[in-house]
This record gives C-alpha cells, sequence and structure tokens, in this order.
C-alpha cells in the first residue's frame, strides 16, 4: 500500500495529538489539513458509530468567518438559498456557486449575529472566493479563518454524553439550531448537526488550547458508553446519501443535479451571483442528478475514480462513491445519471475496474 507524506502544508488540528494516541490507522486531507478515516477497520468503525457514540475530529471543516455590515450581502452573494430565513442561532445548508451556477462548495452556514457568519465548508477553498468578492466589490466586511475546530460527537448515545458534560439542557437544542455554551473558562458554541444519519451535536472549539480538555472531558465521562474517537465514515455517510464535494460533487454541477434544489430559493435569493444561470436551469429542469443506487453481486472495490454506469452499451452516468454496506447486504452508492435512466427501479451496469455489476437506481438512499 502507498502511504501520503505529510509534511506542515497539511495542517494539524488541536486534537491531532489525541487522535494519534487514540490509534487513528488512516488520514485524508480535506482543506489542508488531516482528517481521520480510519480507527479500528472502515467496517467495524460503521458498526461502532451506528451502536454507541464517537468523538469525531472535523477540525478540517474550517470556517469563513464573514462579519461587519456588508457581512449578510456578501453571504447571500455565495449561494441560491434564501437566507432571510436564516435567524441568529439556525444553521443552513447552503449550495454555493459561481456565475455560471456551478457548485463551490456545499456548507453548513451559521449566523452568529446579524452581522457575523461562519460558513462551515467542504473541502474547497472558498476563502478566497469570498475575500475576491469582498476586495473587487470594495464591501466593508472582514473575510477571516478564525481559530475555529469543530468536534462532532456523533450516534444513538451522543444524547448520553452530550448531557452528561454539557448538562441536560443542551438536548432541547433542535436539528440545525445552535447555542454558545461555557466549558472549562470558555465560550464554544454547540449545534444538533454532524456528517452522519446517526444523530449528535458539533461542537465549534474556539480556542486550539481549549481542545484537549474538551476531547478528555468527553472521552472520560463516556467510558461506560464505549465512547471512541471515529471520524465521518465513508459507508455509513454513503448509506445515509450525504455527499461528499469533490467526490459526488463538483464545478461542473449545479445544484439541482446534486439534489440539492430543495435547497435553493433561486427565484427570491436576491444577489445571489450565479442566479441568472440557475434560473436557466431550474426552469429547463437538470438533465441529470445524483442518485441513491444499489450494486449487485460481490464487494467492489475502493472508488478512486468515477466509474461509468451504461444501459444498452451507451454511457448514462457514472458512479462516484461506492462501498459494501454491512448492514444491507449489498454494495451502496451514490451515482449521478442522465435523465433518460435515472427513474427508480432502472437496472443498469457499472463498469467497476474488476469487473462489470448489475446496478439499480433507488427512490432515495437507505438511511
Ligand atoms: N458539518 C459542518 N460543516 C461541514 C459538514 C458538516 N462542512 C463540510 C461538509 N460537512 C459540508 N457538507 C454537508 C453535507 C450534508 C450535511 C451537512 C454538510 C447534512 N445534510 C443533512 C441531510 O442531507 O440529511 C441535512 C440537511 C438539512 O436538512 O438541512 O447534514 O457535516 N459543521
Amino acid at each position: 500500500m502507498v502511504e501520503l507524506s505529510i509534511t506542515r502544508r497539511v495542517r494539524r488540528t488541536p486534537f491531532t495529538d489525541r487522535v494519534e494516541a487514540a490509534g487513528v490507522k488512516a488520514y485524508t486531507v480535506y482543506n489542508h489539513m488531516l482528517l481521520p478515516a480510519v480507527f479500528n477497520s472502515v467496517e467495524d468503525d460503521y458498526h461502532h458509530l451506528k451502536s454507541a457514540v464517537q468523538i469525531w475530529d472535523v477540525s478540517c471543516e474550517r470556517q469563513v468567518e464573514i462579519r461587519g455590515p456588508d457581512a449578510a450581502r456578501l453571504v447571500q452573494m455565495l449561494t441560491p438559498r434564501d437566507l432571510r430565513g436564516l435567524t441568529v442561532g439556525r444553521c443552513f445548508y447552503t449550495p454555493m456557486v459561481d456565475e455560471t451556477g456551478g457548485m463551490l462548495n456545499d456548507p453548513v452556514t451559521l449566523k452568529l449575529a446579524e452581522d457575523r457568519f461562519w460558513v462551515s465548508i467542504a473541502d474547497s477553498d472558498l476563502l478566497y472566493w469570498a475575500k475576491g468578492l469582498a476586495y473587487g466589490l470594495n464591501m466593508t466586511v472582514d473575510v477571516i479563518e478564525p481559530d475555529v475546530s469543530p468536534l462532532a460527537v456523533q450516534g444513538p448515545k451522543a444524547d448520553t454524553l452530550a448531557a452528561r458534560v454539557f448538562g441536560e439542557d443542551i438536548t432541547s437544542i433542535g436539528f440545525f439550531r445552535f447555542r454558545e455554551i461555557e466549558f472549562a473558562g470558555h465560550t464554544h458554541v454547540v449545534a444538533r448537526s454532524g456528517y452522519s444519519k446517526q444523530g449528535g451535536y458539533e461542537i465549534y472549539c474556539t480556542d486550539t488550547a481549549a481542545g484537549e480538555p474538551l476531547w478528555d472531558a468527553l472521552m472520560e465521562a463516556g467510558k461506560d458508553l464505549d465512547v471512541r474517537a471515529g471520524g465521518p465514515n465513508y459507508i455509513e455517510r454513503t448509506e445515509g446519501g450525504l455527499l461528499s464535494y469533490g467526490s459526488d460533487i463538483t464545478r461542473e454541477n449545479t445544484p439541482h443535479e446534486c439534489g440539492l434544489g430543495k435547497f435553493c430559493d433561486t427565484v427570491t435569493a436576491i444577489g445571489c451571483i450565479g442566479r441568472d444561470a440557475l434560473l436557466r436551469v431550474a426552469q429547463e429542469g437538470p438533465v441529470r442528478q445524483i442518485r441513491s443506487v444499489e450494486i449487485g453481486e460481490d464487494r467492489v472495490p475502493v472508488c478512486r475514480q468515477e466509474w461509468p454506469v451504461t444501459m444498452g452499451g451507451k454511457k448514462v452516468g457514472q458512479v462516484t462513491s461506492a462501498a459494501w454496506s454491512p448492514d444491507f447486504g449489498t454494495n451502496v452508492g451514490l451515482a449521478m445519471i442522465r435523465e433518460r435512466a435515472w427513474d427508480p427501479g432502472t437496472e443498469l451496469i457499472v463498469h467497476c475496474p474488476d469487473k462489470p455489476r448489475p446496478l439499480l437506481v433507488r427512490e432515495g438512499s437507505f438511511i
């Protein structure tokens, strides 16, 4: 197995020493930063995530902080989602697009104050796009990457663990809402969100120095819950239909192709840079869309490149993520499929690197 060499360019996080002490076996790189990918094995981590509780170092979900009198106007320029509904204390999943309607990122946006936002980014350098706009348009706004590092608590026992560490009150936070909390002399932001379908929280740790005490408190309080270090799990997120920018979404795609049309209010999102392009797309409708798929027969290899999907020998799309699912006893996947082949129940062929396999288009995700 080839190894990736890790140098100073690949940033460590406030939790990296703890992650290494916990026995991380594989990292991926996300926003130029370490993201733990495997502790025991992807499958063992998967079963544990779905039955217990895990602490994830998702510091790589970097915050682009946009602050100042023009902050709200700048954030609305980035996304076709109407941000008038984004009130202080809420998180919005926000597709972000360029002037062609192409996806630049799919972050979660938090409104901290009327003039202050955190854009919790996926794996692309959105900071430069936002800084370029602010400078080019002479906006009265600061665009920075603050010392904020999300730590996720995910799994069916996340509520129990969070209540022990932060108090019972924490469980009254609604889905995609956040609150400020005091912990060990620091103010952090805690949201009910996370990149899994198992439920839980994300603690936006607002100071590198506060990271290890926070990690240690969660690990100590969760001993009898079998709390473990974990990370976004490739199998679980594929079952859940959670998209990964760079894998399932690229700049070539519109939000509508990604099934993110429900997070777009293109008519009313006045000021959004890709609005005109997306209005055209919305009128004509997308000609391809992401679908959850079931891939037949034996275990698929790791999906490192897109796998062509054909119907009657003609290419109708590609698989962008795929993994064997122990719980569903089949391979689960995500694929971009052309209109003539995208109806649920359609049977296609996917050309995996080892051999072709049957592929079934599903109505929705597995979880
Ligand atoms: N949390 C935070 N930042 C992030 C992620 C996160 N930044 C990177 C990446 N993940 C951004 N991508 C996503 C993708 C999906 C979701 C969140 C961020 C997500 N989707 C839910 C779903 O599809 O079921 C719910 C969306 C909704 O209903 O609003 O959670 O995970 N901080």
